[in-house]
């Protein structure tokens, strides 16, 4: 077995330890961040939402996946972050009020972070008016915002109307992910953009930033 297929197996069995040692190992021999990150990370935790789906697995198979799942993430981000790099601008990110999936969105960041902006992370369960407060505050262009529950996404739309609301669609834009989302929903709402992946957030903030 290949070592990215191992690295996606030891997440399915939520085994934090192999996952660190294996990743590392993957990093030893120059596979790149990306591949290790996709092809081993991800593709383990797509098939724990498949098993949760079908009732295969419970609710703490999945905590442990997750937990797993930052073992590895936790030595590849200073691999997809670039330190000193001129700041490209501010973003400010989290999932949605009631949202606790916070791993597609630190993904988001770390990439983002790595492509030179400055990330300001909510958290998680991030209400709508924090989002549009912070960014005002802080001078942020874009704000992010990921919900993977389809209990979740309507309240993205309360952000975008809180910016409706004090005339700021002008000045901040807003980028929306998450597996339930697309770009259909994203024109509903009237979000700005909709971003599939990690790498798909970072371009289309930079063309955001650049409007
Ligand atoms: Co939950 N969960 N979960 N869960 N969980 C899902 C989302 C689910 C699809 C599983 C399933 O049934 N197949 C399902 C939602 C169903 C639905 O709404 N239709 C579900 C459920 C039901 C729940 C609970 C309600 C379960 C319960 O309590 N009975 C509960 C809700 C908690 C809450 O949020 N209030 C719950 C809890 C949890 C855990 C806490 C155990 C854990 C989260 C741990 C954590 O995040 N720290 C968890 C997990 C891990 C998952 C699955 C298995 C994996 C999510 C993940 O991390 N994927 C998920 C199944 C699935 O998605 N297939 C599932 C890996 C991650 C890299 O991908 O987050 O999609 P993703 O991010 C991608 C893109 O979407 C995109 O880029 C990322 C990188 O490529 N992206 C963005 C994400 N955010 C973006 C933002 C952007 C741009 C792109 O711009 C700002």
């Amino acid at each position: 077995m290949d070592i990215l297929k191992k690295i996606s197996v030891s997440i399915q069995h939520g085994d934090d330890q192999s996952v660190f040692t294996l990743t590392k190992r993957a990093i030893e021999m120059n596979i790149p961040p990306k591949d290790i990150l996709d092809h081993g990370l991800i593709d383990g935790m797509n098939i724990i939402g498949d098993k949760f789906k079908h009732h295969e697995i419970f609710l703490p198979d999945v905590l442990l996946a997750a937990r797993a799942m930052y073992a590895g993430m936790d030595q590849l981000k200073p691999l997809l972050v670039k330190d000193g790099i001129p700041s490209m601008g501010k973003v400010v990110i989290g999932p949605v009020r009631g949202d606790l999936h916070d791993i597609g969105k630190n993904l988001v960041g770390i990439m983002l972070k790595g492509a030179g902006f400055d990330v300001i992370d909510l958290g998680k369960d991030v209400p709508p008016e924090k989002f549009v407060n912070t960014a005002t505050i802080e001078g942020a262009k874009i704000i992010g915002m990921s919900a993977l529950l389809t209990t979740t996404m309507p309240v993205m739309k309360e952000v975008i109307t809180i910016l409706r609301n004090q005339n700021l669609t002008d000045k901040i834009k807003t980028i929306i992910g998450g597996a339930p989302l697309s770009k259909e929903y994203a024109r509903q709402i009237g979000a700005d953009v909709y971003a599939y992946d990690a790498a798909n957030a970072v371009e289309s903030v930079k063309q955001l930033i650049q409007k």
